[in-house]
């Protein structure tokens, strides 16, 4: 259930007193600061690979989606869901052009699903709101992998409760690897090629998740990365590959080091940049993924600290009340430099990959997308309207390349998220988006007031029964409507 806070809707009451009068009562008031102690500063811990069993030219991979029981707060249980564990799920890895079958087996006693987040897959494949698995069901989806190499996710996308399912563990990882065309970068995984899979979560005082369905998306006061909270990482004293995912239900990242040190962004969501683009601060949406090289040579016995610079970035969303860590410098991840490994890569490629971009002529059609909060209804919606299963809201032809254009005036920011395939951003507000942008996205943060456009081709798979979902991913938004659906023809 999406539920709004008073203080959201006494900030709404300046507009809107009249609409709203006598309602305020219902809803409850949230103390979002937990004094709770903390079990953190372990080592950080590396989801297993998962590589799947090869049987009849396919590799099948089974996933059971499970309660557990975490660590999180000193001398207290937390009640978790998780991929064949207790919090979060395994990595699984695969190569491009394999055939996979993924069982995905609900073990947690409520309806679910399992989205494949970024991959280029029939809808019926595609794990969203119309594949639902109920309680004791497996449900199995079977597609070829298309998608460059590159980190992609999983998670539950069941209508209306996405937020709170993702919030209590469910989300894991895919690594893509394409032998042989893809570029020369660390890739022993665990030593010097890791994945960071950053939450932020919030623990009540007898160790459980505090979960508050609020319109806006919860956000939490404590960092955790892979499932630990604000752990120690021992780098190699090289170059070390982070494969940056923010699975938070509502933050943003402005991530950078306690050094200010430059590092390198190497891929976006769905491939690698066409070269290295230096920077100091990487702004992060939930969704969005980033893999950066940071040059750690010489530095053994060092210690340097990966942190969210969000207090630089709290403009991005002042309409909207920000919670603390909003205003301030946090940090996420201590790195203690160790020695080098003996196979260390020592240098970085200039030329990472060939990205052709689409341009605006080859578009058949340009759709109008305007985000938008309704004060009626307190609804999140696209266009006005809120999402309906019962009603298709684009119908795209195969083989059709298209612009969606973004405007947002809901005095919020929103990370969209289309499901089925990578595009590319041609613009923000009439200009070239940065240069860690121009690479291939699935994700894209829509800031208040923007106007963003993007451009892709629909190719392969029509099925005029299934859509594909396309919506916010500040997950909240998208329990509360801000999601609709296109039919591939
Ligand atoms: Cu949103």
């Amino acid at each position: 259930m999406v539920k709004i806070s008073r203080r959201k809707i006494l900030k709404y009451t300046v507009g809107a007193g009249a609409l709203l009068g006598g309602s305020f009562g219902a809803f409850k008031v949230y103390n979002k600061s937990s004094e709770v102690a903390v079990v953190h500063s372990k080592p950080l811990p590396i989801p297993p690979l998962l590589s799947g069993t090869k049987s009849d030219g396919q590799t099948v991979f089974n996933l059971s989606m499970q309660k557990g029981v975490s660590q999180f707060v000193v001398g207290k249980e937390t009640a978790t869901y998780g991929y064949n564990g207790t919090y979060l799920g395994p990595a699984l890895v695969m190569n491009k052009g394999d055939d996979v079958v993924i069982n995905v087996t609900n073990n947690l006693g409520e309806s679910t699903t399992t989205h494949w987040h970024g991959l280029h897959l029939p809808a019926r494949m595609d794990g969203g709101p119309y594949s639902v698995i109920e309680n004791g069901d497996t449900w199995t989806a079977q597609f070829k992998i298309m998608n460059e190499a590159s980190t992609y996710f999983y998670h539950p996308h069941l209508l209306h409760n996405t937020a709170e399912q993702v919030y209590r563990g469910l989300a894991g990882l895919f690594i893509i690897r394409d032998p042989g065309n893809e570029p020369d970068l660390p890739n022993q995984y665990g030593v010097d090629d890791i994945p960071l899979v950053v939450q932020d979560r919030s623990f009540n005082t007898d160790g459980s998740l505090r979960f508050s369905g609020e319109i806006e998306g919860v956000k939490g006061d404590k960092v955790l990365v892979n499932g630990g909270i604000t752990p120690i990482f021992e780098a190699p004293a090289q170059f070390v590959r982070f494969r940056v995912l923010n699975v938070s239900n509502a933050r943003i990242y402005n991530f950078g080091f306690s050094d200010n040190r430059k590092f390198y962004q190497v891929g976006t969501d769905g491939g690698s940049l066409e070269s290295p683009v230096p920077l100091t601060k990487l702004l992060l949406a939930p969704a969005e993924r980033a893999e950066i090289l940071v040059d750690f040579s010489g530095q053994e016995n060092q210690e340097v600290r990966l942190v969210s610079y969000s207090g630089e970035v709290a403009s991005l969303s002042p309409f909207w009340m920000p919670d603390a860590q909003d205003n301030k410098t946090f940090d996420v991840l201590t790195i203690n430099v160790k020695p080098a490994t003996e196979n260390a890569i020592t240098t970085m490629p200039d030329r990472l990959s060939t990205i052709i971009p689409l341009q605006e002529s080859q578009a058949n059609v340009t759709r109008k997308l305007s985000l938008e909060f309704s004060i009626i209804g307190f609804k999140m919606t696209i266009n006005g309207q809120s999402m309906d299963m019962n009603r298709i809201d684009q119908t795209v032809q195969l083989g059709d390349t298209e612009i969606w254009e973004f405007t947002n005036p809901s005095g919020m920011v929103h990370p969209f998220h289309i499901h089925d395939i990578q595009f590319q951003i041609l613009s923000r507000n009439g200009e070239l988006p940065p240069e860690n942008e121009r690479g291939w996205k699935d994700t894209v943060l829509v800031k208040q007031d923007e106007t963003v456009r993007i451009i892709a081709k629909f190719d392969d798979f029509a099925d005029p029964d299934i859509a594909y979902m396309y919506h916010c991913h500040i997950l909240g938004h998208e329990d509360s409507g801000m999601m609709g659906q296109f039919l591939v023809v």
